[in-house]
C-alpha cells in the first residue's frame, strides 16, 4: 500500500527559466517530460489561431506563435523549439519557450504551466535526467556546471576537455584492467583445491602495479587541475616592512580584471583574485615573518606559513635597503625548516631598488638568484614580476592535458588506490584470492562512482543541488 504514494518524480513534467532572472533580449523557459509537447500545445496558437501546432512539428524545428494563459489571453508572442526524445539534452521531449525578456511574461508563462499540472524543476534536474537517461555519464554532467561556471580561459578549456570525455577512456581502461584481473583471480579461486596456477604470480602483480601507476597519475594531476580552475594559490611573504602590501597593489592595480577582495578570516590575511593571461590567480598577503613577541603576533606567523603551505608559488619580498643576496639564502633556508619548500616555485623580488644605487657586482648576484629588483612603491619592474609570475605557472602544462579537476573524483580516486594498496599488501602478505579479489571490486566500486555506473541518491542530490535551476 505505502508504494502507492510515492510518486515517481522522474515521471513528471518539469519546467524552469534557463535565462537569469530579470530584464533581457529574450528569455528562455524549458520544459521537458512526456507531457511537455502536449500541454505547451495547448497554451500556443499561430498568429491565425491555428491550434496543434507543436505536436506535428518536426524535432529539432521552431514554431512562432502566441502563448496564450487559461483564459485565453495572450501571454507573450514566442518562439517554441521542439526536441523529441530521445534526441534531447534530457533524452526526453522538450519544448523551449523564448519570450521576450519581461521578468513578468516568465512568471506568466511558470504560472500557467504550473495551473497545466507542470512541477518546477529542483536545481539540475534537467541534466541529471540527462545522466539518468543515458545521455552523460555523472562526469559530463559536472563538467556541465563547470562550463557555466568557467571564468576564464583555462578553466573553460579544462570544462570543454572533460565535457568531451576527459578521462574517460582513462577510467575505462584502468576497469577493464581490473576486470581483467579480477576474472584471473577468480579462476584461481575456482580450481584452487586442485592446485593449478592459472596466471604467474608476477604478472597479477604487475597488472596491479600498472593499475596503480595509472591511477596514481590521475591523482597527482588533481592538485594542478584544481589550482588551474579554482585560482592559483600565490603567497607573499618576507619581513616585516619589506614591502608584501604595497608590492601586491602594485600588481593589482596594473593587472585587476577580475575584482574581487576576500578580507581572510583574521585581519593579517588578505586574498585578492585577479586573472593573468587567462589564468587566475589568488594572491595571499600575509602578515610578515619575524620573531614572535606576543601571542597575536605569533598567530599571525603561523598563518602566514599556512598561507606557504597552500601556496604553488612563494614570492618572497626583500628589502634591498636592508637584506644582502647571502643573507635571503640563509632566510630561505630556515623557511624551509618551518614549510617544506619544495615543489613550489620561490620567486624572490628584491624590493625599493628606488632606495639603493645597486652596483654591478650586486646586481649580478641578485640576478644569479633569479631574483627581481623593483620599486614597488614607484611601479618599477612590475610587470616583469607579473610576466615571471605567469611563465612559473606553466600553462602550457596544462592546456591540452587530461587532469583531474573534480575534488569528488579525486577523492573517489584516492578511496580506490588504498583499496588497491590494501589488495597489493594482502597479494605480498599471500592472502587468500578470495580476500584480494574482494579488494579489487572495492577499487572498481569507487572508480565506477566517478561516471556514475554506481551511484546513490545521496550522491545524486549533492551534485545536482550545486546546480542553477534550468539547467
Ligand atoms: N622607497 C620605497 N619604499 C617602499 C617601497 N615599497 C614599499 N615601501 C614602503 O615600505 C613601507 C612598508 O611597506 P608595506 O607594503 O606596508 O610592507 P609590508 O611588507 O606589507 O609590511 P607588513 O605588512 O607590516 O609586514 C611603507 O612605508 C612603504 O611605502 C619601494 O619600492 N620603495
Ligand atoms: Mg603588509
Amino acid at each position: 500500500m505505502e508504494e502507492l504514494n510515492v510518486r515517481d518524480k522522474s515521471k513528471d513534467t518539469i519546467c524552469a527559466p534557463a535565462t537569469p532572472h530579470g530584464e533581457s533580449a529574450i528569455g528562455i523557459v524549458r520544459v521537458s517530460g512526456k507531457d511537455a509537447i502536449s500541454i505547451v500545445d495547448e497554451m500556443f496558437v499561430t498568429k491565425d489561431i491555428k491550434t496543434g501546432i507543436l505536436r506535428n512539428a518536426k524535432a529539432g524545428t521552431m514554431k512562432h506563435g502566441l502563448l496564450l494563459d487559461s483564459n485565453k489571453n495572450i501571454i507573450d508572442e514566442v518562439i517554441c523549439s521542439v526536441f523529441l526524445a530521445p534526441n534531447s539534452y534530457t533524452g526526453e521531449d522538450i519544448v523551449e519557450i523564448s519570450h521576450h525578456g519581461s521578468v513578468y511574461v516568465q512568471q506568466q508563462i511558470i504560472i500557467s504551466l504550473i495551473n497545466k499540472g507542470v512541477r518546477v524543476a529542483a536545481n539540475g534536474e534537467f541534466s541529471q535526467r540527462a545522466f539518468l537517461n543515458g545521455k552523460m555519464d555523472l562526469s559530463q554532467a559536472e563538467a556541465v556546471a563547470d562550463l557555466i561556471h568557467a571564468r576564464t580561459a583555462i578553466a573553460h578549456d579544462l570544462a570543454i576537455k572533460q565535457l568531451r570525455g576527459g578521462y574517460r577512456n582513462v577510467l575505462a581502461d584502468l576497469r577493464n584492467r581490473l576486470v581483467n584481473l579480477l576474472s584471473l583471480l577468480e579462476l584461481e579461486l575456482d580450481f584452487s583445491e586442485e592446485n593449478v596456477e592459472f596466471a604467474k604470480r608476477s604478472d597479477l602483480k604487475h597488472a596491479m602495479s600498472s593499475i596503480r601507476m595509472m591511477l596514481n597519475r590521475l591523482i597527482d594531476s588533481f592538485a594542478t587541475g584544481n589550482a588551474f580552475k579554482n585560482g592559483i594559490p600565490i603567497a607573499i611573504i618576507g619581513k616585516p616592512n619589506s614591502g608584501k602590501s604595497t608590492l601586491l597593489n602594485a600588481i593589482l592595480n596594473e593587472e585587476r580584471s577580475i575584482v574581487s577582495s576576500i578580507s581572510g578570516t583574521t585581519r593579517d590575511t588578505v586574498e585578492e583574485v585577479i586573472q593573468l593571461n587567462g589564468v587566475e590567480y589568488r594572491f595571499i598577503d600575509t602578515a610578515g615573518i619575524r620573531h614572535a613577541v606576543d601571542r597575536l603576533e605569533s598567530e599571525g606567523i603561523k598563518r602566514s606559513y599556512k598561507a606557504v603551505e597552500r601556496a604553488r608559488i612563494v614570492i618572497y619580498v626583500v628589502d634591498l635597503t636592508q637584506t644582502s643576496s647571502e643573507e635571503v639564502q640563509s632566510e630561505l633556508v630556515l623557511l624551509d625548516t618551518q614549510v617544506p619548500l619544495e615543489g613550489k616555485k620561490i620567486l624572490i623580488v628584491g624590493n625599493k631598488i628606488d632606495m639603493v644605487r645597486s652596483t654591478r657586482v650586486q646586481k649580478k648576484k641578485w640576478d644569479a638568484m633569479g631574483a627581481m629588483q623593483v620599486s614597488a612603491k614607484q611601479k618599477l619592474g612590475i610587470n616583469e614580476v607579473v610576466n615571471r609570475i605567469v611563465t612559473l605557472s606553466d600553462q602550457d602544462d596544462v592546456r591540452g592535458k587530461i587532469m583531474v579537476t573534480n575534488a569528488r573524483h579525486y577523492d573517489a580516486m584516492r578511496r580506490a588506490l588504498a583499496a588497491l594498496l590494501v589488495a597489493e599488501e594482502s597479494f605480498d602478505e599471500g592472502m587468500s584470492m578470495d580476500l584480494i579479489a574482494s579488494d579489487i571490486r572495492e577499487v572498481l566500486h569507487y572508480l565506477g562512482e566517478i561516471t556514475g555506473e554506481v551511484t546513490t541518491e545521496e550522491i545524486l542530490n549533492n551534485i545536482f543541488d550545486k546546480f542553477c535551476i534550468g539547467k
